[in-house]
């Protein structure tokens, strides 16, 4: 994928972003979840990573989901890397605080091997889903399950659709039922991007 259109991608997710709206027209189905994508310094990896905070709106201050993701351009797509943090604590609340993140250091991360997202680009939108293989392991409630996902990311909303499925009888374990998770942006952190590759 060219240069401009990663950075495109990149300044599109930078954001804090809630599917408030879709929560209030279905709420036996969606609960009301914010994603803060926080850009990193470049320096980190040498390219554009975000730092990740997923949580349910009452409970902003304790996410469910701390991550790190590492875009890797590849020739027509763009690979996302997703990282847990060995250590999260110190850093919950970083995303609306930025300056904290400055003390995230690589060897605090730890790659998810099997969940990257490969994003592509067609008519001004960027979709992508996990790597192919059913090599991306969740544990929930004890149980093994592989990610399935996909994702669409436009500019100021990205809908999203996580699963996790029993890798006998391919069974839905977790995830939606009802469908994508529809989310827009609330704030935008897209100068934070760095301007380059
Ligand atoms: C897990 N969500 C995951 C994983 C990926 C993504 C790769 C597996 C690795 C991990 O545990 O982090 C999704 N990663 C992405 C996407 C991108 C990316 C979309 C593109 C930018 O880089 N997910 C939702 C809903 C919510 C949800 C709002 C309710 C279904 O979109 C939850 N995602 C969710 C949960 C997990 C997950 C609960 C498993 C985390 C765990 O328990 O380990």
């Amino acid at each position: 994928m060219n240069p401009s259109a990663v950075l495109t991608l990149a300044r599109w997710m930078a954001g804090d972003f809630s599917n408030r709206v879709q929560a209030f027209r279905e709420p036996a189905f969606f609960s009301q979840i914010r994603v803060c994508h926080r850009p990193l310094p470049y320096d980190l990896f040498k390219g554009i990573s975000f730092y990740v905070e997923q949580a349910y709106d009452v409970f902003l201050d304790t996410p469910y989901r701390v991550r790190v993701l590492h875009f890797v351009p590849q020739e027509d797509a763009v690979l996302i890397e997703n990282y847990v943090l060995n250590d999260p604590q110190p850093f919950i609340g970083a995303a609306r605080e930025p300056h904290r993140l400055q003390q995230l250091t690589r060897d605090n991360l730890e790659q998810l091997v099997g969940c990257s997202m490969i994003l592509r680009e067609m008519n001004g939108v960027f979709c992508g889903s996990i790597e192919p293989g059913k090599g991306c392991k969740v544990v929930r409630k004890g149980q093994d399950s592989y990610l399935v996902s996909e994702v669409e990311v436009h500019n100021g909303k990205f809908f999203s659709y996580d699963r996790g499925f029993d890798p006998n009888t391919d069974q839905q374990l977790w995830g939606s039922y009802a469908g994508r998770f529809e989310f827009d942006q609330w704030s935008d952190f897209s100068l934070e991007v760095p301007s380059f590759l």
